[in-house]
Order: C-alpha cells, then sequence, then structure tokens
C-alpha cells in the first residue's frame, strides 16, 4: 500500500468515524437525552492537564509493571494498577534525539527533521506538540532533557511552544549529571560542581559533585505543577534516569548515593543502575502525590514511557536486570529490544483502572492523542502527520480506534537500518544493505526466526511500504550499503 493508499484507507477510516458519530447524535437526538458530557466532564470543563514522564534509555524489562522482578518500581507501576499498560508501543527510535523529534513532532524517522543524534534545531515551521496545547491554551513547561534545540537556535523549547523550560538543551551535556549549569528559560543557571576539562557543551565528569541535575528538574517540575494547578498545563518531563555519562566510562551510572543497593554486591555500575531506577520511581510518585495534594489528579492525564531501548553503556549490561525483557536487542537496534516500549497512562474517570491495551501505538501518536486530549480539532494540528490519536484505545473503544497499515523507522547511525511493523509480522533491514528478515512476533516475540523465505509476499510488501515511507533528507543519509546501492 502506498502513502496515497494509506490516506484513502486513513480518509475513509475518518469518514466512517463521521457517520458513526451523526449516527449517535442522531440517537441521542431521538431518544431526547441530556448530552452526555466528554470524558464525564460538563462540556464547558477545562480540558485535563497532560503529565508526561519520559525516561531516557529505560528498557521494557526495567519495571514491575513489565516483569522486573529484582528492581522495585511501586510508583511507576501504580500507574499500571490506577490505568493503562500498552503492551504494543514503539518509540520514535531506538536513540534519543531522533526518539524525541518523532514525539515532539508527530513525524516518524522518513519524515521528521532531526532523524538522528547528530546536533540539529529544529526550525520554526517545525510544529510540535507544545505548540498545538498552546493555540488550546494550555501552559506547556519542559523539565529535563530536550536535545531538540541549542542555545540561541530556533529549536529552543522557549521558541517551540513551551512557557517554561528548566534543563539540558544538549544531549551530551545531559550526560553529566554533576554539570557546572543548567539552563533556565534561554539562559545558563551556574551549578556548584566542578568539571575538569569540561566539553563546549558543558559534558565532561565531575570532580566536585554538589548538585545532582536530576533532582533540580524534578524539584522545578514539582514547582510548575504548583504554579499552573488553576489552568490547563501541559508538563512534559523528560527525566535523563537511567541513561549513562558516556564520558566516565565504566563509571559512567553517576548518582548521589547507592543507598540500600550498596549492600548488594552488585559490579558498581550495576548499583548506580539499581539507584536510578530507584531515583527515577522516587520521584514518579512524587508527581503522583502533589497532584493528590493538590486534589488534581482527577482532572490530569499521565502518560510513562522511555525513549529507546536499554543501553550497555557506563559501565552497564543490560542482561543483568534483563532490561529488555522477552525481547532481543537494545538501543541502537532495530529489534524489538530497541524500541519497543513500556507506556502507562493514567486518567481517571476515563481509562479503566489495570487495563491493558494490545493497540499498537508509537510516538507519532503522541501529538494526534494529546491534541484530541486538548480538544483540538483536525484543522489545528499540522497537515502533515505519521501518527494518530489513540484516544478511543484509552477510552477502552476499540472499535472506534483507526488502525495504520504499517510503522515505520529508519535509522541512520553506523550501517543504518530500516524497519517496518504490521500486524504479526515485522521487517528489518538493519544494516542497510542486508538482506531483509522477517519475524513473526505473535509466535516469535524474541525475534530469533527469520520467516523471510517462506512470507515473499509480505517481504514484498514491506520492501514497497519502505519506500514509500522514507523521504530523502540532505541531512540524513542512510550510509552506502557494501553492495553499492545508495538510497538516495
Ligand atoms: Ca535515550
Ligand atoms: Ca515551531
Amino acid at each position: 500500500m502506498n502513502r496515497t493508499d494509506q490516506r484513502l484507507v486513513r480518509g475513509l477510516g475518518r469518514f466512517a468515524c463521521v457517520l458513526l458519530a451523526l449516527a449517535c447524535v442522531g440517537l441521542r437526538v431521538a431518544a431526547d437525552e441530556p448530552r452526555e458530557p466528554d470524558n464525564g466532564r460538563s462540556p464547558s470543563a477545562a480540558p485535563p492537564n497532560i503529565v508526561f514522564i519520559l525516561a531516557d534509555d529505560l528498557g521494557w524489562g526495567d519495571l514491575g509493571a513489565y516483569g522486573q522482578r529484582t528492581l522495585q518500581t511501586p510508583s511507576i507501576d501504580r500507574l499500571a494498577k490506577e490505568g493503562m499498560r500498552f503492551t504494543q508501543f514503539y518509540a520514535g527510535s531506538t536513540v534519543c534525539a531522533p526518539s524525541r523529534c518523532v514525539l515532539m513532532t508527530g513525524l516518524h524517522t522518513g519524515h521528521a527533521f532531526i532523524r538522528g543524534n547528530a546536533k540539529d534545531n529544529l526550525r520554526p515551521e517545525d510544529v510540535t506538540v507544545a505548540e498545538v496545547l498552546r493555540a488550546r491554551g494550555y501552559k506547556s513547561g519542559l523539565f529535563g532533557k530536550w536535545g531538540l534545540g541549542h542555545e540561541g537556535s530556533t529549536g529552543l523549547p522557549t521558541r517551540q511552544g513551551f512557557d517554561e523550560f528548566f534543563g539540558y538543551l544538549d544531549q551530551t551535556h545531559a550526560h553529566n549529571y554533576f554539570p557546572t549549569f543548567l539552563v533556565r528559560g534561554e539562559e545558563r543557571v551556574p551549578l556548584p560542581n566542578e568539571v575538569p576539562n569540561e566539553g563546549e557543551h558543558g559534558q565532561g565528569v565531575a570532580r566536585r559533585r554538589v548538585a545532582y541535575s536530576h533532582d533540580l528538574i524534578a524539584e522545578e517540575a514539582l514547582k510548575f505543577i504548583e504554579r499552573h494547578r488553576d489552568e490547563p498545563f501541559f508538563l512534559y518531563l523528560a527525566i535523563t534516569l537511567p541513561h549513562a555519562n558516556n564520558e566516565a566510562g565504566r563509571r559512567g551510572m553517576e548518582v548521589p548515593e547507592l543507598g540500600e543497593l550498596e549492600k548488594k554486591g552488585w559490579a558498581e555500575a550495576e548499583e548506580g543502575f539499581g539507584a536510578m531506577i530507584a531515583r527515577l520511581d522516587r520521584d514518579v510518585g512524587r508527581v503522583l502525590d502533589k497532584l493528590d495534594e493538590l486534589a488534581i489528579a482527577d482532572r490530569t492525564v499521565v502518560f510513562f514511557t522511555s525513549d529507546n531501548g536499554p543501553h550497555s553503556e557506563g559501565g552497564h549490561d543490560p542482561a543483568f536486570f534483563d532490561s529488555n525483557g522477552p525481547f532481543r536487542g537494545i538501543k541502537r537496534d532495530l529489534l524489538e529490544g530497541g524500541i519497543r516500549v513500556p507506556f502507562l497512562a493514567r486518567w481517571p474517570g476515563v481509562i479503566a483502572p489495570g487495563s491493558t491495551s494490545e493497540h499498537l501505538a508509537a510516538f507519532e501518536d503522541v501529538l494526534p492523542t494529546l491534541g484530541a486530549i486538548a480538544g483540538a480539532q483536525a484543522s489545528e494540528l499540522p497537515a502533515t502527520l505519521d501518527g494518530i490519536s489513540f484516544l478511543p484505545a484509552l477510552r477502552g473503544d476499540l472499535a472506534n480506534q483507526e488502525k495504520l497499515p504499517y510503522r515505520y523507522w529508519a535509522f541512520y547511525e553506523r550501517g543504518g537500518g530500516q524497519a517496518i511493523r504490521s500486524g504479526r509480522f515485522k521487517a528489518i533491514e538493519q544494516p542497510i544493505g542486508s538482506p531483509l528478515r522477517i519475524y513473526d512476533l505473535e509466535a516469535d516475540s524474541g525475534e530469533t526466526t527469520d520467516i523471510a523465505a517462506s512470507e515473499p509476499g509480505f517481504a514484498a510488501q514491506a520492501r514497497e511500504w519502505m519506500k514509500a515511507a522514507y523521504t530523502p533528507s540532505a541531512r540524513w543519509r542512510f550510509p552506502e550499503a557494501r553492495s553499492g546501492r545508495s538510497r538516495e
């Protein structure tokens, strides 16, 4: 199916939804029933607050709600108990910046402006979810790691729809948990840490370790919630845990203290990793407690996910806690372990507590979904989007949930790669130029058995989709394949 066909299918889907909606309105009018308030609130009520928590390099298997047995994540698991746990949710990419660009702009890595970790800046014309929500009257704050715009550029969060920002603009800066500065708005805020031979973006390894960046970011996020408790707000809490400080070699799992884990006798990096997960969970708990304390939890949707699969950096072994769970692969792989991520959503009164959704969704769906939650009409969203709203799935209304024929990822680092997910099948070409591998994820979620030979039809279809989904970019090129075949 080409792009035109996809649009047609989507258009027909929308037409069917409109017909269904009209029929429902007709039934309501005919029955002369009072109009049901949307989402259980009165139609005039303000849209709900949105808290979107993004962990960094957290694997599917790192959370209790997804099968972790050694490490405890009671607060994040609370979101699963009180909300919905998605089992087929995908990150935008297998590394940070492109995944975050997909998350912010609703375009997958065949179309997004930023498709790799090379330093780049969003342009004014790139429309972010914060810009969509601002137009709906939201106050937006980003706390944590941005990665989509550097100092002085058009890509700054404050120039891309966020009213407030505190954290790291640059991704290598964000490696350093004890930096000499963070950025508030567009200004550097000095911190009392000392970093010898500090890199130009603030990266490095601290000698004097006083202020832990994550703790400062978490505090600022809590204050943002307090300040905006009475208006609809969008909190994008882009936590840097449990990413490694890659400049610190095998001592990269930087934490202020190990706490109880010091007695475990694990390798230093694993104790650090465990302490990072504990801190991440503690602060998700503090956010949830703050919403309770302010009595706004009932009108706040909370999402929790990760930007890509688990890493093997900073001395951490992703097999130690089985961070990729039942999947194969880690960060930088297009195998499931690199891109399938935990995704939890809580919305009291709308999302059924303790529910599970097998709806297949991905980061490009977040912009249209948050737009729909905020009440934005299609005309208020960017004209070109690769994602679709999964609001019906959140409501448990799969009958009205639109589905796309396939999902697509392109990866431009190392040998490059592409992947397609459609129904039960997955197709992977990584590195670029290698034979297409096909996996049946229903029978083989660990992607152990390549069935390309017995699925020539799907292989041909996947090739067609890969061509249709990929738009050449001067900035992001696939490496020259060994066969000499070039995609540009
Ligand atoms: Ca990441
Ligand atoms: Ca913009």
